[in-house]
């Protein structure tokens, strides 16, 4: 199961580290958990999504679209040393201010080595967006791009991101089939702590099985001290009694606790024929219901957050 990619960049000067991170943070990157040791040490930045994009340029490529897209796209013809891998693409939502964040932090943070243009016009490209390169430091180039229609002709839909700093968060985990209940929860974590997660805004709750999930969600929940409330549990069907009356009224609590408290409530309690299919649920081969759990949660509470923001902010 694929679930995330990170994109490491070394920076040798100590100088040219704080001045990058710096950039970085004014320009709206959420930070991560940063980490030292003896040996180096890093500076996260999460974006809420991510991919890896293999490119081959096409053979017989030709270009005029403007000094801005070349310094972006220059490795169609390989001429520089930077080359494809050397680049990250950065989509942002609104172009213009982020140009306008970077003009400013540039001018208010000069460097003797500063490259001689850190920052280009805004271009046009040839894939119906619009972009602009920064050099903060000599030799790092970033591109920064935006979609001229980002929402493809849909209509405008609030949607939650996938940032959990600042969000509190319980997990309420059945320890009835812990084999499988453990992973589920192992994957809830790694899905918080990945989105930005603060371990002290966790608190976990073991029950003794899913019967009695409902119950300490609904406490949890009316306890105003978390922003949603995740369930993992596993219903077998082959080896539970009253199998449709335990996961009725499961799933009915938890419904009606995430209903009636307002907070929202991640469904994890998986429901399977045996074993090996609940298995395949939680990492094997059918991707990990809690992790998907507790990404559900932190969108919910964004799309909480922002349904509850005045109406200017729903734009952004
Ligand atoms: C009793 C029972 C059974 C038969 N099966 C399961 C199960 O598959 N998954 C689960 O989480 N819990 C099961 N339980 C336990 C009940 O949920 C509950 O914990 C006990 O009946 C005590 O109230």
């Amino acid at each position: 199961m694929i679930k995330g990619i990170t994109l490491t960049r070394s920076i040798r000067s100590e100088a040219h580290f704080e001045r990058l991170t710096s950039f970085l943070a004014a320009l709206g990157f959420e930070p991560g958990k940063g980490w030292e040791d003896s040996v180096s040490k890093g500076r996260p930045f999460l974006a809420p999504i991510g991919n890896l994009e293999i490119v081959r340029p096409a053979p017989n490529a030709t270009r005029d679209f403007g000094a801005a897209y070349e310094a972006a796209e220059d490795y169609l013809t390989g001429q520089t040393t930077r080359g494809a891998h050397d680049h990250i693409y950065i989509e942002v939502a609104s172009l213009d201010s982020v140009r306008q964040a970077a003009e400013s932090w540039l001018a208010a943070n000069p460097a003797a080595d500063a490259p001689s243009k850190p920052l280009t016009e805004i271009a046009d490209t040839h894939w119906k967006s619009r972009l602009f390169t920064a050099n903060p430091v000599p030799g790092f180039t970033l591109t920064f791009w935006e979609w001229a229609d980002p929402l493809k002709g849909k209509p405008v839909a609030i949607e939650g991101d996938l940032s959990a700093a600042g969000m509190r968060f319980a997990i309420v985990t059945a320890r009835w089939n812990a084999v499988i209940t453990d992973r589920l929860l192992q994957g809830a974590l790694d899905g918080l702590h990945r989105s930005g997660a603060a371990k002290s805004d966790i608190t976990i709750v073991r029950v003794p099985g899913a019967w009695e999930i409902p119950s300490a969600a609904r406490k949890l929940a009316e306890s105003g001290s978390v922003d949603a409330v995740i369930t993992l549990g596993v219903l077998l069907r082959g080896e539970t009694a009253h199998y449709e009356a335990i996961y009725n009224e499961v799933s009915r609590g938890i419904g009606q606790s995430q209903q009636e408290t307002g907070i929202p409530h991640a469904f994890g309690v998986l429901t399977c024929e045996n074993l090996e299919q609940a298995l395949d649920r939680a990492g094997v081969k059918a991707g990990n219901k809690g992790f998907e759990a507790a990404l559900a949660a932190i969108e919910m509470v964004s799309i909480h957050r922002k349904i509850a923001a005045p109406k200017a902010e729903l734009a952004q």
